[in-house]
Parts: structure tokens; sequence; C-alpha cells
């Protein structure tokens, strides 16, 4: 009986696409394992685009987005290193430093990364500010199966995390593409307006999985002020 009950919820589990307008993923403890997996359909990449909503108080280098494939454990990854005060993308273990960008602890950012692999240019906006193009990996596409986790940092495909480099904070509002959005676009998220979803990954309709301690929560503040403060 346990076990029909069991595989009736996973059943269930399996195909929910859930709508989380207004509501956060809080990561509330520093470890090296809870995380959230992010399940999508799309598996080969010439372009992508990830948006996200974070919060966190971290004086130390930390995990944004991770998304591995059996051949890259850092296929696509958002990392910000402390010691340089950089954001550091990867695209096929190959990596760019973004520095410049004001990122304060205790504050919402709204965070917009761009890559494409005809041109191998990849870009980033915080908070309606946005980089110069810097070139990162051209003429080499993701693919394979992706595995996309938030709250750790994959070493190994699914694996290899370090609570060293995991997140700690609330994350809301990730969408991914699988293409580059335009400027415009990218600040029709930033500034909370109307946007296209992403086609990859769509915080209106996610299919996700929750490991260890991760809760789906109401966002208790008022983003539009906190993002305008
Ligand atoms: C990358 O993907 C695009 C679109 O699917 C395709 O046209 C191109 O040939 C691919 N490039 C490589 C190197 O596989
Ligand atoms: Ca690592």
């Amino acid at each position: 009986m346990r076990c029909f009950l069991l595989l009736a919820m996973l059943v269930v589990c399996a195909s929910a696409l859930e709508d989380l307008s207004g509501k956060m993923f809080t990561f509330p403890a520093e470890t090296n394992s809870a995380h959230v997996k992010l399940i999508t359909t799309k598996h080969h990449f010439s372009a992508v685009t990830v948006c996200h909503r974070s919060i966190t108080d971290l004086k130390r280098e930390h995990s944004l987005f991770s998304l591995a494939t059996p051949s890259f454990d850092n296929d696509f990854l958002i990392f910000w290193q402390e010691s340089t005060q950089n954001f550091i993308p990867f695209i096929r273990n190959k990596l760019v430093g973004f520095g410049s960008f004001v990122y304060k602890p205790i504050t919402w950012h709204s965070i917009c990364t761009t890559w494409d692999s005809t041109s191998g240019l990849m870009q980033m906006w915080v908070d309606g500010q946005s980089s110069i193009r810097k070139f990162i990996s051209s003429g080499s596409n993701i693919s394979g199966q992706t595995l996309i986790i938030l709250g750790q940092e994959q070493d190994s495909y699914g694996g290899g995390f370090d609570s060293k480099q995991s997140f700690v904070g609330m994350m809301s509002d990730v969408h991914m593409w699988d293409y580059t959005l335009s400027p415009c676009e990218i600040q029709n998220y930033m500034n909370s307006q109307s946007f296209t979803p992403g086609n990859v990954l769509n915080w209106k309709a996610l299919d996700y999985n929750i490991v260890g301690n991760v809760l789906v929560e109401k966002q208790s503040l008022c983003l539009n002020s906190q993002m305008t403060a």
C-alpha cells in the first residue's frame, strides 16, 4: 500500500508544472547538499539567456546558476568570485570575468546573462546596467543531457558540491531562453514589466525538485521598491 501511494505521488510530482509567481526559493543554511534541480526537456543550446533575482549576505564566492552536461560540469555557470569582486560566468568550462558591477549584500539583484555560440560573446546585466560584450567561447554548442542546479555548484555531473561555494539566501523569477534576449526585453525583465517567459525554464510553469533544506515561500518584501531603491 505504501509503495502504491509513493508511486502515485511520484507520478503527480513528475508531471507538475508550478506557477511560482510571487514566490521564491529560500536557501536558509550553508550546506554541501541542499539544492533545487530545475527540469527542462531542452538539451541543445546554440545560445542562452538566463535571468534571475537573488538576495544574499554571503561574503564569499558562490554559485548562482549551475548547468552541467556529461562532458562539462561548468557547461553554463554563473558564479560570484569574492576575491576579485567579479561575476565569473562559464561556458563549456571556459570563463570570463565581469567586474565593476555593484553587488551589494542584503539587496535584491536582477541578473541576466546572455551568450551565443556564433560570436562567442557573453554579456551580463545587473540591476539594469549592462557589461561590455566579452568573448568567452564560440563554435561549440552546449549539448548533452543538461542538469540545472540552484544552490550548489557542480564540480561533477550532478555532484561535487562544496558548502563554501553554496548559495545562502533567496532566489526568484528564474527564466531561461535558448536564444539571446534583446536589451529591451532584458530591461523589461529588470523592471518587472511584461516580457516573454523563458522557453527553457519558465518561473510561471516550473518543473523542479527540491533536495534538502530549501523552502518555497511567498516573497515577503515588495520586490519593485527593493529594485529601484
Ligand atoms: C549548433 O546549433 C545550431 C542550431 O541548432 C546548428 O545550426 C549548428 O550547426 C550547431 N553547431 C555545432 C558546432 O554543432
Ligand atoms: Ca567548484
